[in-house]
């Protein structure tokens, strides 16, 4: 176990470095810090286990839209080669495994903490320590705090009036309960059609008696095209690995598939609609990639968008609910792009209803259902709310941070988030925050850009140890120059215009409304983190003398 550094009067366990969440983030930060650069680091995780959003998400179908292959860590070969997946997109059991594989091999959990989740953490200018207190009022304290808590953590119930006085059971897709729910014989509603409803409700109506899923807005899904690996496959993959991952370091998404190097202008529809074509047999998010100017330009996008409408069109038997589902409101892949296995044929079970709460709004749960406003009820006997999650800031928030002069992070980012490179802000000393706001994170296939900050992260602390330097932040200047540049890459985009999306923050009542995540690409942004690291963290302020820093 990493030595406590010391104990104070009150009980507090000093470290040097607290992480705060045991996803893939936490993970490979814990290593870094104790195992590459000696400290003594300590993980702090609100669930009883690793896992972070996989140990969370447990509802029916959670799958990743990553491919298995490209869903892993690939810093070490080690691990690369002492692990198999038995799917192309692996189920959420399967990642968990994958992710406890990884704690013991590294044999990480000695030092972590599990059940304690943050209840505040606060910057102590004096000590030049971040003193962090859990909900069950444990005290720790640590000269670094990196947090490790997801872009998707902080679950979204939206305040239907009534929701209290339902008599059967309700639960959100992002908190499903660990021993399963039952749905037999059960009337279900399900509402929202993002990936999570998308996934879930194929696996929802062949258990439940009925399922009802309340649409707001329609949305584009491609084929996940799921299949079982083979041996072939997975010796390919493993010895292939080098390859692998230099393509993912390559690519814009950290996806192991280029960007298509032509405009959907260059070809003509027969060639267009061919490519198309072959994209949806083949499966997957890659479809995206067809073309260059998918998601830059707005005929290009329509060819996309008009291919994926007419195949709904195709597999929805009843006309008016596929036309339902079919009139998606913005381009194709300015939100998430889902993935589905056998979303839209769901809609041809008998035992399914699709209803338009666009027309219809939801207006109060009763004891026994929804109601709508035109007054139409919807008798239920399980309510699944598959609405997402305050996305990027949430969790971050909920953790009720204190910057320099008692400065709330709340505060500071009232108007929205404000970074430098995703990664720190100013006010907010030795905070290092992993694919946080301004960071391409939720853009890309996550484990490399986890990887990406991790190492970033560990090499800005070692930088700061042999400088002798104390703290480390952005400056206000340049924190202004990257959310000029994070808006700058979202509106040479089309993804702005799904006006209703969480990368803007609008499907949380009352959050700023700024595009949050960095469309520049993954690359790009390996590179400029790469020159301001060689220029010496550029736009960064390394202060203080650690030597004469009390420990
Ligand atoms: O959440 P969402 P999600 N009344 O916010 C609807 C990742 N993920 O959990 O669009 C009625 O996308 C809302 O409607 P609208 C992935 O990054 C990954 O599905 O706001 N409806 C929408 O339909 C993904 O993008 C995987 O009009 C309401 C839905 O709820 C992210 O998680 C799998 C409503 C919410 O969609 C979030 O996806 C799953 C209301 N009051 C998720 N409030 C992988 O495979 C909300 N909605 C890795």
């Amino acid at each position: 176990m990493s030595e406590v550094t010391s104990r104070d009067g009150a009980g507090t366990q000093v470290f040097d470095a607290l992480i705060v969440g045991a996803g893939f983030a936490g993970l490979y930060q814990l290593h870094c810090l104790r195992d590459r650069l000696g400290l003594s680091a300590h993980v702090l995780e609100a669930a009883d286990g690793v896992g972070g959003t996989w140990w969370w998400n447990r509802y029916p179908g959670a799958r990743c839209d990553s491919e298995s292959h490209a869903y892993a860590f690939y810093f070490s070969d080690e691990l690369l080669q002492s692990w198999d997946w038995s799917e192309r997109y692996p189920q959420q059991p399967e990642i968990l495994r994958y992710l406890n594989h990884v704690a013991d091999r590294l044999d990480l959990k000695r030092d972590m903490t599990f059940g304690a989740r943050v209840a505040a953490a606060e910057w102590d200018g004096a000590a030049t320590l971040w003193r962090l207190r859990t909900e069950d009022g444990r005290r720790y304290a640590a000269r670094y705090l990196v947090t490790a808590v997801g872009c998707l953590s902080s679950a979204n119930v939206p305040d239907i009036p009534g929701l209290g006085d339902f008599a059967g059971e309700w639960f959100h897709t992002g908190t499903w309960p660990h021993g399963g729910v039952d749905v037999a014989g059960k009337r279900v509603g399900m509402i929202g059609t993002g990936s999570t409803g998308i996934q879930a409700a194929p696996v929802l109506a062949e258990a439940a008696a009925h399922l009802t899923v309340f649409q707001r807005t329609a949305n584009y899904s491609i084929p996940a095209r799921n299949r079982p690996l083979d041996d072939t496959f997975k010796a390919w993959a493993k010895a292939h690995a080098a390859e692998i991952r230099q393509a993912m370091h390559s690519t814009p998404n950290g996806h192991p598939w280029p960007l298509g190097e032509r405009s959907a202008h260059d070809v003509d529809d027969a060639e267009r609609e061919a490519l198309y074509r072959a994209a949806w047999e083949k499966g997957g998010l890659a479809l995206r990639a067809t073309f260059r100017d998918i998601l830059t330009d707005r005929a290009a996008n329509a060819t996309a968008a008009a291919f994926i409408k007419a195949r709904i069109r195709e597999v929805v038997k009843d006309p008016a609910t596929a036309a339902l589902l079919a009139e998606v409101d913005h381009p194709f892949a300015t939100k998430r792009p889902p993935i589905d296995t056998g979303y839209f044929e769901t809609f041809n079970r008998d035992n399914v209803t699709l209803v338009d709460v666009r027309a219809d709004p939801v207006e109060r749960i009763t004891p026994t259902g929804v109601r709508l406003r035109s007054g139409t009820e919807h008798p239920l006997d399980i309510i699944v709310f598959a609405t997402g999650f305050d996305a990027m800031t949430g969790a971050l928030l909920r953790m009720n941070v204190t910057g320099r002069d008692g400065l709330p992070l709340a505060e500071a980012w009232a108007a929205g988030p404000r970074t430098h490179l995703g990664l720190q802000a100013a006010g907010f000393p030795n905070l290092f925050i992993v694919t946080g706001p301004g960071s391409p994170s939720v853009l890309t296939n996550m484990p490399v850009a986890i990887e990406q900050h991790v190492e970033w992260i560990t090499d800005a602390i070692a930088h700061l140890r042999a400088t002798g330097a104390a703290t480390m932040e952005p400056t206000e200047d340049a924190m202004d120059r990257w959310v000029a540049h994070v808006n700058d890459a979202a509106n040479a985009t089309l993804m702005p215009e799904a006006g209703h999306s969480w990368y803007l923050g609008a499907n949380v009542p009352g959050k700023p409304r700024v595009f949050m995540p960095y469309a520049g690409g993954m690359a790009r942004y390996r590179r400029i983190c790469a020159e301001v690291a060689a220029n010496g963290y550029e736009g960064f302020v390394l202060a203080g003398d650690r030597a004469r820093v009390p420990a």
